[in-house]
């Protein structure tokens, strides 16, 4: 995690001091739980100290059975960020990139299956996502735009919860624009609660989202994990780790 954390970049919040060694704590408990609780192997990218948000990975690739994609993304700030991602993932699948003038942040895609969703966004365009959709057609994956607003990311009004239900904030999607996917609203109090952590069979979650939570668990056994000092950088659970299948093992 970069010390210069505190000068990450922010759309929807105001800057507030962030205390680096507590956010290096709650990283440290969320990549434990990720071991010890849904059995992942943790592989780590050295850390950039002169990139402020290098500790939130998911914006920097896309990574499926078939292929690794590597974002351009879209705050001109963290493009450096993706080289030392791309180098870690090289040994697990071969690579895709997204180029110039396309951009494309990890946080703006989501797969039902083989369907993947992304988001246009402040971060994701549309060369950028036409870049995903010829890069993923070959492999059997269709690519659909949607319109998010209020939020950063499509991560933040949408993540998966099974391959055919998406945890939501109707407030910040279409429905309309997910045919055939089960939505599952998040409470209205909480709006930032439709960010999940799925690992495998096991699901990563907030404490800071107790009503979402109680509805949530009415079905699902969750794992909570405090992450408010990275909340304060605008970055949710999912945007900590890249989680994939190690298809060697
Ligand atoms: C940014 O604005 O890019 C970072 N401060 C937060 C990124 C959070 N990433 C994510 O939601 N996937």
């Amino acid at each position: 995690m970069s010390d210069a954390l505190a000068h990450c970049e922010l759309t929807y919040l105001e800057r507030q001091p962030i205390d680096v060694e507590k956010a290096r704590v709650q990283h440290g408990q969320y990549e434990r739980l990720l071991e010890k609780v849904a059995h992942c192997t943790v592989v780590r990218a050295p850390a950039a100290h002169d990139l402020p948000d290098a500790v939130f990975v998911e914006d920097t690739a896309v990574v499926l059975d078939e292929v690794a994609v590597i974002m351009r993304p879209g705050a001109a700030s963290r493009r450096g960020e993706t080289e030392a991602v791309a180098d870690v993932l090289s040994d697990f699948r071969e690579l895709r990139r997204i180029e110039a003038p396309g951009t494309v942040d990890g946080g703006d895609v989501l797969f039902c299956g083989r369907r993947a969703f992304v988001g246009r966004t402040s971060r994701t365009n549309d060369e950028g996502i036409g870049q995903m959709q010829r890069i993923l057609a070959p492999f059997g994956y269709s690519v659909h735009a949607v319109t998010v607003s209020g939020c950063l990311h499509l991560k933040s009004a949408a993540t998966v919860l099974s391959e055919n239900q998406l945890l939501v904030n109707p407030a910040w999607i279409s429905s309309e624009e997910f045919p055939g996917v089960e939505l599952f609203p998040i409470d209205p109090s909480e709006p930032n609660a439709a960010n999940i952590l799925k690992a495998g069979d096991d699901y990563i979650y907030s404490p800071a989202f107790p009503r979402t939570a109680a509805r949530l668990q009415r079905g699902l056994p969750l794992n909570f994990i405090d992450m408010s000092e990275l909340a304060k950088a605008e970055g949710a659970l999912t945007c900590c780790s890249i989680v994939f299948r190690d298809m060697d093992a």
